[in-house]
């Protein structure tokens, strides 16, 4: 097949105007649902069930289709372990002053500090990592295109695959995130990290904070012209 070819689109799926609503409806209410949670089970789960959600963020739009993301998925106690120590260490610099003090207030209400123990509770640790150079072919080295926008995405793509399947998750991104370059082995010079996802099964004690429980009104978050 030559590159530039097209085929007809044959999988499009349409529905009546009644079930289109209450599609919406229903996938606004799974949505609604969808928590960010620091209190994991270490209640395994299955290592295809998350290969599967990373085939789903796969299917994300991208810049020119190149694809530009890779997923490091880590059960590995001794690598979740080396990750909570390298995290924790610089959440404790974060929080004893290099945030600085609005961004410290704006925390106040969701409780963090810097003890993450679910970083070693939770089954599955995922590290989503950005490329500079790729293509459609993993072994390709042109530009890429929207790199951010592309991995922001995939990411969403991701979590609601995550949370779709039953498990909860909680995005962290510990500043510098540079030392997942190297526990996960990846190239240094072409990839950064992105985020780190925790997935798993919450916690008995897990708790949402009221703080994220207010959402935007459509009003406030959209405009109909
Ligand atoms: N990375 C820190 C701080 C933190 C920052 C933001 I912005 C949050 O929405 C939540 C936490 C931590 O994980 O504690």
């Amino acid at each position: 097949m030559q590159p530039h070819e097209h085929r007809p689109l044959t999988d499009f799926i349409e529905f009546p105007e009644t079930e289109m609503q209450a599609r919406a409806d229903e996938f606004l209410a799974t949505s609604k649902r969808r928590r960010s949670i620091r209190s994991f089970s270490d209640r395994p789960v299955a290592k295809e069930l998350i290969a599967t959600c990373i085939k789903a963020a796969g299917t994300a739009p991208s810049g020119a289709n190149h694809q530009p993301w890779h997923f490091v998925a880590i059960e590995s106690a001794q690598i979740k372990k080396q990750i909570r120590e390298q995290a924790e260490q610089l959440e404790r610099s974060f929080y004893e002053g290099r945030a600085g003090q609005e961004w410290l207030d704006a925390l106040k209400p969701l409780g963090t500090d810097s003890q993450k123990p679910y970083l070693e509770h939770a089954p599955w640790l995922i590290a989503v990592f950005s490329q500079k150079k790729g293509g459609i072919h993993s072994e390709d080295k042109g530009t890429n295109y929207y790199v951010h926008e592309s991995v922001g995405l995939a990411t969403g793509f991701l979590i609601q695959a995550l949370h779709r399947s039953g498990l909860a998750t909680l995005t962290h991104t510990p500043k510098p995130m540079s030392f997942l370059t190297d526990i996960c082995g990846r190239d240094r010079d072409n990839e950064r990290p992105y985020m780190l996802i925790i997935a798993g099964y919450p916690g008995e004690d897990a708790t949402i904070p009221e703080h994220a429980l207010q959402k935007k009104s459509l009003d406030e978050i959209a405009t109909f012209l």
